[in-house]
């Protein structure tokens, strides 16, 4: 682990959690795992795969936005802002903002898989020699300090692209982003990335993938329990399924089970039916009016709004 590295929650707390997690989520029903569990280090390299199929618009979109507003953005932001990223990943997006900002205090990523972040920072070490990059082990969604760097900086700006906002529920994203207003303080910001609702010709497909990566993708995590766990889940036995929740505005992962089954976790028994679903991820899709009052109601002003041309994606500059 890097000197200026910080691991907030141990790997034994990890498994626990897990574990404890996911005996919650199959004795309830419908059964819902967290989506946070796709991202062991197999998930993190399939969801990058995901990013570069064919029918998998939302990055492809919000990079182009990013390619072409980056300079825009960047000068709404201001100078000597600290920028946090939470769910950072491969931290590929972040320069296409970085690049333009004048003086930046420093850049905080913030992964649960400190090995997957520190892998993937060497790049953005090579293109920003004198950018103070403060790595953080952490799982957002819990309570998380910040570092100090060691410039100055005037304003703290979330940086929070992907429509990684859209994998929680609407109440688990009003917590989340009153915490970050928390974060930011007044006169922070954050450059929020929103996939925006659509037909569900497009959606389906892009959470469906012919190649099947968006499958395994969502398999890995029993495969995960399994490998973590020591649970028998039998993978041949359930399948993928993507469904638009066009009233919820949703996309949702399930995992099907394909005959009745038995599985066993830490001693329990769970049984399944045939068709049986495991909710494994909901994936929101907002409307121009959702947000602003997402906004409202979690103390920012919507400053300014960038979209691609066919405006399936946003980028939100909110300010608190
Ligand atoms: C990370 N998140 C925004 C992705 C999404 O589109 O909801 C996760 C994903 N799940 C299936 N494909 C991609």
């Amino acid at each position: 682990m890097p000197a200026n590295a910080q691991r907030l929650h141990s790997p034994v707390d990890e498994r626990e959690l897990f574990l404890q997690d996911m005996l919650a989520a199959l004795s309830q029903r419908p059964r819902q795992t967290s989506p946070k569990y796709f991202y062991d280090e197999a998930g993190s390299r399939l969801f990058d795969r995901i990013c570069d199929l064919p029918e998998y618009y939302p990055t492809r979109t919000e990079r182009g936005i990013l390619e072409q507003h980056g300079a825009d953005m960047a000068r709404a932001l201001g100078p000597r802002v600290m920028v946090v990223e939470p769910g950072s990943g491969s931290s590929n997006k972040v320069p296409l903002v970085l690049k333009h900002l004048r003086e930046p205090a420093a850049y905080v990523p913030m992964e649960i898989c400190l090995e997957h972040m520190v892998a993937n920072l060497a790049p953005l070490e090579a293109a920003f020699p004198r950018l103070e990059i403060l790595p953080v082990a952490a799982d957002f969604t819990r309570p998380f300090s910040l570092p100090t760097p060691r410039l100055r900086a005037r304003r703290r700006v979330v940086f929070f692209p992907g429509s990684t906002l859209g994998n929680f529920t609407p109440k688990e994203a009003r917590e989340l982003l009153l915490t970050l207003r928390r974060v930011v303080g007044h006169g922070g910001a954050l450059l929020l990335g929103v996939d925006l609702q659509k037909p569900a010709e497009v959606l389906v497909p892009a959470y469906d993938d012919a190649q099947g990566v968006t499958a395994a993708f969502n398999l890995n995590l029993l495969e995960r329990a399994n490998r973590e766990l020591g649970s028998d889940f039998n993978i041949a036995n359930f399948t993928h399924r993507a469904v638009w929740n066009a009233e919820a505005g949703r996309i949702e992962m399930h995992l099907v089970s394909r005959c009745p089954q038995a599985v066993h976790l830490a001693g329990q028994t769970f049984h399944f039916a045939t068709d049986e679903p495991i909710i494994t991820e909901y994936s929101h899709k907002y409307t121009h009016v959702a947000l602003q009052s997402l906004a409202a109601e979690t103390g920012f002003d919507v400053h300014r709004t960038w979209e691609d041309e066919r405006d399936w994606f946003s980028l939100q500059y909110w300010v608190a």
